[in-house]
């Protein structure tokens, strides 16, 4: 053996030695060198229900590891800049301290994202005390600015009181609320600019009264920022027709006005049938959401909104964010970008969407019936989503 051979033999042995010192002594480094968090890195934009996603599963470094806490603070924060959302009012708390109540206990107990309370009143004090009792994890309560929030002064009250006892005359759920729909424009353009919403990054909305049927064993944060996907989902079904009468006419001018916002490879075939002629009524259901608000603020999704408000049929109609978001995500991203969560185990009154593989329910030990899922219901879109994968 030579002397150049010799050389390169002494250096590989001690890089084996000290990964191998690394990998006893360092869970993190462990982790970030095994061969799943490796493999990760490769496997790009696509990405399948059943993937195994323990490389994002950083309960280890953030377990009460007086190594890794200071004083409360992460030393070495793995976390992602995200934050739960709620829009609620006071009247709600009870179904507030449920949806929370099951968020820590199924994901949150490990990771402790923060929360945002909004409202367009002031928080009562009881209420706050009633949320902050239930976790360690930060909590802020803030008010929605009137002019975010009110049916603004150019919206032509007549027509909207004519489209409101018209919905009503049609038995369409919410017909004439005018609340409702402040709620619904709000979600649609606002919530993501509040002061106290601002600073982060990824959100993941939750509502009052809604439930987690499984045990969230890896941070879904996390891995859409790894993975860069946009924006994520578990429920997907029709609109009701009668709320949303323009709204695909006036997205497809809009899209004609803007052809620079249209991704190449979007959702197109989600969301219509016939390449973009008329609207089939699918959205993701918004009452889940787990996304990356740089997409509400981007120049593209601004625009929309902007147009959108000024057609003003957040209040002719009854337009919902949840369309509006759905519109938005299809036209604006690739599709690989919007995410399905098969394994969150999810409910908002009257559906359910459960894990369908026998697998990941076990793994997650989950409380809701497979056979019971909202996936492939006759009112559910999932076959149009998997159609275009
Ligand atoms: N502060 C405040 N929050 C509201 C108002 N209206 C609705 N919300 C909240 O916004 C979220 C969505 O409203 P929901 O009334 O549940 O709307 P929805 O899910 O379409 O309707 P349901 O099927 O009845 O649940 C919930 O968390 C509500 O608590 C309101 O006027 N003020
Ligand atoms: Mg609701």
């Amino acid at each position: 053996m030579n002397l150049t051979m010799r050389y390169i033999l002494i250096v590989l042995g001690v890089i084996i030695t000290l990964h191998y010192i690394l990998t006893l002594t360092h869970s993190s480094y462990s982790e970030a060198t095994s061969l799943s968090s490796l493999t990760s890195h490769f496997r790009g934009g696509s990405s399948s229900a059943d993937e195994d996603k323990s490389a994002y599963d950083t309960r280890p470094l953030l377990n009460l590891d007086p190594d890794v806490y200071n004083n409360g603070t992460l030393v070495h924060d793995p976390r992602a800049n995200a934050t739960f959302v709620v829009l609620a009012r006071n009247t709600d708390v009870d179904g507030m301290v449920r949806s929370v109540r099951e968020m820590e206990d199924r994901f949150n107990r490990h990771w402790r994202y923060p929360y945002v309370f909004l409202n367009d009143v002031e928080w009562e004090e009881e209420v706050k005390e009633r949320l902050r009792v239930l976790t360690t994890a930060k909590m802020e309560f803030g008010v929605i600015p009137k002019s975010d929030w009110v049916q603004p002064d150019w919206i032509d009250e007549e027509k909207a009181t004519t489209g409101r006892n018209k919905l009503v005359e049609e038995g369409v759920i919410y017909g004439g609320s005018v609340s409702y729909r402040n709620m619904c424009r709000f979600n649609s353009g606002f919530f993501f600019r509040h002061p106290l919403v601002q600073k982060y990054r990824w959100y993941w909305r939750l509502d009052s009264d809604v439930h987690f049927h499984c045990d969230i064993n890896f941070d879904p944060f996390l891995y859409m920022e790894e993975k860069e996907k946009v924006y994520a989902f578990t429920i997907t079904m029709y609109e009701f027709e009668k709320t949303i009468p323009t709204l695909w006419e006036e997205t497809m001018k809009f899209a004609k006005l803007h052809p620079e916002y249209i991704a190449e490879d979007n959702a197109m075939g989600f969301v219509s049938e016939n390449g973009g002629s008329t609207y089939n009524l699918c959205h993701f259901w918004s009452n889940f959401e787990i996304a990356d608000m740089d997409f509400w603020r981007s120049e593209a999704y601004m625009d929309y909104f902007d147009y959108l408000d000024k057609k003003g049929g957040f209040y002719y109609e009854r337009w919902g964010d949840a369309p509006v978001h759905s519109l938005a995500a299809a036209l604006f991203l690739p599709k690989w970008k919007i995410q399905f969560f098969d394994e969150i185990g999810y409910e908002h009154n009257p559906y359910t969407h459960c894990p369908q593989k026998e697998e990941t329910w076990r793994k997650g030990r989950c409380s809701c019936s497979r056979q019971r899922s909202f996936d492939y219901d006759g009112y559910s879109c999932m076959s149009k989503w998997d159609r275009i994968q």
